[in-house]
């Protein structure tokens, strides 16, 4: 029988031990910002958080319950994952054809788009994500 002392160390020395994978309780922050390109409204910006290496969806939903005035909606698409359908109430439609384009500005560096949704989209910390409302 090992005492309680003998296990806190065992316990640590796992702890301690390279290759032995714990989990990271840091939140790594990200900001979102809203954007229109269709009319031309005033951007919104957001400050969200994801997990080490959440994906974008984490940060997102993070975003919905932390802040009541930002709110987003997706659809399941079957080969590819969670389609960005709303933001705060405006929907990408097919007749109109428009989207909201996903847009990435990592910190120092240049704006690009990503080639994978927000479902599989994994931030990095301080990224500045754009949700662009945009024509196609
Ligand atoms: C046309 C197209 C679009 C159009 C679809 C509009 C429409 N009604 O036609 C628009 C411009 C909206 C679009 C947007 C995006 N797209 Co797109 N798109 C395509 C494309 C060229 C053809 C799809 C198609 O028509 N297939 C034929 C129809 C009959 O099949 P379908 O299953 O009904 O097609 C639907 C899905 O493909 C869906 N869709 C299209 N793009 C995406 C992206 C994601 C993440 C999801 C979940 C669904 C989805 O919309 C189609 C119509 O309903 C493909 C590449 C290809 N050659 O296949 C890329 C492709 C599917 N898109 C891709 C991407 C990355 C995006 C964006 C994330 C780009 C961005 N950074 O903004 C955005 C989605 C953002 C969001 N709101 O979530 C990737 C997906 C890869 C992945 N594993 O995630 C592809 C494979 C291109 C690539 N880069 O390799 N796209």
């Amino acid at each position: 029988m090992m005492t309680p002392a003998l296990l806190s160390v065992a316990l640590l020395l796992l702890l301690l031990l390279p290759g032995v994978p714990s989990a990271d309780p840091t939140l790594y922050p990200i900001r979102v910002v809203v954007e229109n390109s269709v009319n031309n409204s005033p951007n919104k910006t957001y400050s969200t958080s994801v997990v080490y290496r959440g994906i974008l969806l984490g940060g997102l939903t993070r975003l919905q319950k932390s802040n009541k005035g930002f709110r987003f909606t997706y659809t399941q698409d079957p080969n590819y994952g969670p389609f960005l359908q709303s933001v705060n109430g405006l929907a990408g439609s097919q007749q109109k054809r428009t989207y909201w384009e996903l847009l990435v500005k990592p910190a120092n560096n240049q704006t690009f788009r990503p080639d994978v949704g927000i479902g599989c989209y994994i931030p990095n910390p301080n990224d500045l994500i754009i949700l662009n409302y945009a024509k196609y």
